[in-house]
């Protein structure tokens, strides 16, 4: 890792814009609130803009109603890109004019290596591993409030330490956030088991929907977005369902399908060592993780799901 190239970055310059992926997770989210409290308690100015509004089960973080959703319009000397593969990713446009240097800091194999500094570990759990990595290379003691971000982060980018991505570095790393004074339970808690009744009340109409194909090696749960509005509930309510596509004995892939008319969403999961991030990867602008991914098909439902599942089934077969 180039961790001179960063302090030198960090030293030479004063103001740093953050920003984040499209649908911000608990990653997105924990690495740029670890962030925004290392360059501003160096003296710097910071500013964090997403595309997206903070999903309401991260706003118990510290500090997170800095974390702003309308564009700033004055330019910044750095932009700190986290947890975004690709700029295209942050879902807003002008990333390489809003500041003279632009840093990428990220852990989706998929990264680009877009920017002029690129740390990128295609190896670790979470974005805010690196950041982990980061803040202890340069010795920084940092507070609780600072260890929840990490923790909140890692957590939820291994699924609450159920992915394969949970290696002994990783539990290592939580340990010590843990002696910290992490509250562990209490950010399991917010980022896994606090759901409005109006989420849940859409969650049983997801259900609804299971279906099986490929011989039971296919798992799907389709959302029409229309059902989010009618039902009272929000976007948000439908982030970690794609993991439910992949809960029963015998599926190698599943897939959480959202649509409205002409665009069909695909989130898409794998057990067995399947790769979905290639399956999406053949979807212009798709990609992701071996074991979670995404992407868009330009079509109507039904067109879509068939056109979908003869890819996944030529990638089983
Ligand atoms: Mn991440």
């Amino acid at each position: 890792m180039t961790w001179a190239e960063l302090s030198t970055v960090i030293d030479n310059n004063d103001s740093f814009l953050l920003s984040s992926h499209v649908s911000m997770d608990g990653d997105c989210v924990g690495s740029q609130l670890a962030m925004y409290w290392y360059l501003s308690s160096s003296g710097k100015k910071v500013f964090i803009y997403n595309h997206d509004t903070l999903p309401a089960r991260f706003s118990f973080l510290h500090n997170s109603a800095v974390i702003c959703s309308k564009k700033p319009t004055e330019t910044y000397d750095v932009l700190v890109v986290l947890d975004c593969s690709n700029p295209d990713r942050l879902g807003w446009s002008g990333s390489d004019s809003i500041a003279r240097i632009m840093v990428n800091i990220d852990h989706h194999r998929d990264n680009t290596n877009f920017a002029d500094i690129n740390i990128v570990d295609k190896n670790v759990a979470a974005t805010a591993q690196i950041i982990y990595s980061f803040f202890e290379s340069q010795g920084i003691d940092y507070p609780r409030e600072v260890a929840e971000h990490l923790y909140t982060a890692i957590i939820t980018d291994t699924g609450g330490f159920r992915f394969s991505n949970t290696t002994s570095t990783v539990l290592h790393i939580c340990a010590s956030l843990a002696e910290k004074g992490v509250d562990c339970s209490k950010i399991y808690q917010y980022s896994y088991d606090s759901h409005t009744q109006n989420g849940m009340m859409l969650w049983s109409r997801i259900w609804s929907t299971l279906e099986f194909f490929c011989e039971g090696r296919v798992c799907a749960l389709k959302l029409p977005l229309s059902l989010i509005d009618e039902l009272g509930a929000s976007y948000s309510d439908s982030e970690g369902i794609a993991d439910w596509t992949i809960l029963a004995q015998g599926v190698q892939v599943g897939m959480f399908i959202k649509y409205k008319d002409g665009e069909t969403h695909f989130s898409l999961r794998s057990r067995s060592g399947v790769d979905v991030g290639k399956i999406a990867q053949k979807i212009p602008g798709g990609g992701g993780h071996g074991s979670a991914a995404g992407c868009t098909v330009y079509m109507p439902f039904k067109e879509a799901e068939k056109y979908m599942l003869d890819i996944i089934r030529k990638e089983l077969d």
